[in-house]
């Protein structure tokens, strides 16, 4: 068996967690594999909404099990808020053995959420614009090896490790100025520690080849989206984990041989939130419409997402990199209204059309070339099959598949779970 991985071809925020739902009864094993509570995955079924920021999203599916692995950074408060809050609505993944945890999946202290912020805010109008949940920071820790790990909590020092950490934050954030006061963040953190244990650690690496060794079917599930990686992405405007193909290899532990389909995801046009270049980005009435009608808001910050057309060189790009076998379109049906509707196909480079993402998109910004296409103007939150899509749809899909080399496979229409169609 081979696992499949689900992820995102945009910045983030294309309707995975949807999918990943909708997707894991074919699943034994759903797997998150890199970044951590920046992440937003919105679930709506039963008319019912979920927001889940750790908690892998098969987590509704009462047959699967979700393993947070070990690329994943972990915020004991938020993951403890979480379970609660899915506790309080009548799941609860903990007591029924569907949440296992990898021991080699790093943890994200109180202060490496004031380092975020304190760095964000020396950077005035380049700052990143990031979620503030300290991911930055102990991603750093990780690769500076200074990190504290789940397995560390069941260590009799981990008092002292995490002593020891705290104070070498402290002296790092001395240099921004005054310290706010966390004491109370901190008591928080250390008796989520004390609920952490209670999740069963495991070593994802182990777990999952297992799984496949025994013919089950696993799927690791992307979180923020290919252009926010932290190699490929629009550097430094990037989160700080690799969101691609490859980091389900490391984040997991497994090998690229072991990669089965590729499922990309993408909205039938574009957002981005957080600073950082966005060729095709609306900043008119257009991309306002767009904003409503998507309800184009951050799911875990509230931040209104900046919107845009599509961008198919950016699309074919992280089609490249993460070796994409079946293309899935969400939100289709935000786009109903629209009379026209516009795919960048190319850009106007430093007096040059290109058809690929240069490397300096900051300072010399890529002027889109822009396709006209007639929008199809109906309501497509009903439709459930194939047959009943328009043709100006179809036209669309047709059109992207050509450019984009691989075939559309499922169209969304809805948030809802039933709102979902097989090409
Ligand atoms: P960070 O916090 O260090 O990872 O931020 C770095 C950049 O990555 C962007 N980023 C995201 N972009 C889209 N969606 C994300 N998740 C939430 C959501 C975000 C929210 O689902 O809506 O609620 O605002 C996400 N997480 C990180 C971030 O905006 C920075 O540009
Ligand atoms: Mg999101």
């Amino acid at each position: 068996m081979q696992v499949d991985v689900l992820l995102g071809l945009q910045w983030g925020d294309e309707g995975k967690g949807k999918i990943v739902d909708v997707f894991c009864p074919k699943y034994d094993l759903i797997a998150r594999f890199q970044g951590g509570p920046n992440a937003g995955h919105t679930l709506e079924f039963d008319n019912k909404k979920f927001v889940l920021n750790t908690i892998p999203s098969g987590i509704f599916n009462e047959d699967t099990l979700n393993l947070i692995g070990n690329g994943v950074v972990i915020d004991p408060i938020i993951l403890k808020r979480e379970l609660d809050n899915l506790k309080a609505a009548g799941f609860d993944p903990v007591g029924k053995g569907k949440l296992v945890l990898a021991r080699k999946a790093h943890l994200i202290l109180p202060t490496h959420q004031l380092l975020d912020a304190a760095s964000e805010s020396t950077m005035g109008a380049g700052k990143i614009g990031s979620t503030l949940k300290g991911i930055g920071p102990t991603y750093m820790d990780k690769t500076g090896r200074n990190g504290l790990r789940v397995g560390d909590t069941t260590l009799s020092d981990f008092k002292e490790r995490y002593e020891k950490l705290k104070q070498k934050h402290l002296s790092m954030l001395a240099h921004y100025g005054e310290i706010p006061d966390f004491a109370e963040k901190e008591q928080a953190f250390l008796d989520a520690i004390e609920f952490l244990k209670t999740i069963p650690h495991v070593d994802s690496e182990h777990l999952v080849n297992e799984y496949l060794k025994d013919g089950k079917r696993v799927l690791a599930e992307g979180a923020q989206g290919t252009l926010l990686d932290v190699d490929f992405g629009s550097y430094p405007f990037v989160t700080s984990s690799n969101t691609t193909t490859a980091g389900a290899c490391t984040g997991l532990g497994i090998a690229p041989n072991k990669i089965g389909e590729v499922f990309g995801i993408f909205k039938a046009y574009a957002t981005r939130v957080g600073g950082g270049p966005f060729p095709t980005e609306l900043e008119n009435e257009t991309g306002e419409k767009l904003r409503q009608l998507g309800h184009e808001f951050g799911a875990t910050t509230g931040r209104a997402r900046r919107t845009g057309w599509i961008d198919l060189p950016a699309l074919k790009y992280a089609i490249m990199i993460n070796g994409v076998t079946e293309l899935i379109m969400m939100k289709a049906d935000v786009l109903d209204t629209f009379e026209k509707i516009y795919v960048c196909t190319h850009y106007n480079y430093q007096g040059e059309q290109i058809d690929y993402m240069p490397y300096e998109i900051i300072t010399n910004k890529p002027e889109p070339v822009l396709k006209e296409m007639e929008g199809w103007n109906q309501d497509l939150t009903g439709i459930r099959s194939k047959d009943e899509i328009p043709a100006a749809l179809q036209n669309y899909i047709n059109y992207l598949e050509q450019e984009l080399n691989v075939p559309i496979k499922y169209l969304s229409v809805g948030p809802d779970r039933t709102q979902t169609i097989v090409l």
